[in-house]
């Protein structure tokens, strides 16, 4: 009797031990993923624009890059802070989508189809400075 007790115990050590395995492994991939999220990239660089409207036609072209996860761009600044996942995207691509929007990035100039297609007050000057961060800066001192 006492052996047939020893047995079930041992073998309820055993079950549970290989549970805690099994839990473990669980864990170590949701790590992993984490880990995976942490190589986020931040990145800011000017783009032209004028209005609201500007604003939410270069974020939606700088979402739609696969990777992107988030985009913010500044009216005042004329320039654009962009979170991506670095394995899946670059700077590169981030212009462009931004440029065949319409608008003027510091690498890539803008599709002119789309540009001409923006709305006449978004209709931004190609000559204007972009990336103004530095002159606002001073103006608020
Ligand atoms: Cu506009």
């Amino acid at each position: 009797m006492k052996k047939v007790i020893l047995s079930v115990a041992i073998i309820a050590a055993i079950g549970l031990t290989s549970c805690k395995k099994e839990t473990k492994k669980v864990e170590e991939a949701t790590t992993t993923e984490v880990s995976k999220e942490i190589t986020m990239t931040n990145l800011s660089f000017g783009v032209r624009g004028n209005c609201g409207m500007c604003k939410s036609t270069i974020e939606k072209a700088a979402n739609s890059v696969e990777g992107v996860i988030a985009a913010s761009w500044n009216k005042d600044k004329k320039k654009i802070d962009v979170s991506f996942n670095g394995d899946k995207t670059g700077a590169v691509a981030i212009h462009k989508a931004i440029a065949a929007s319409g608008y003027d990035t510091e690498k890539v100039a803008a599709n002119n189809m789309a540009y001409n297609n923006l709305p006449e007050c978004c209709q931004y000057d190609h000559e204007m400075n972009m990336d103004q961060s530095d002159k606002i800066k001073s103006k608020d001192h």
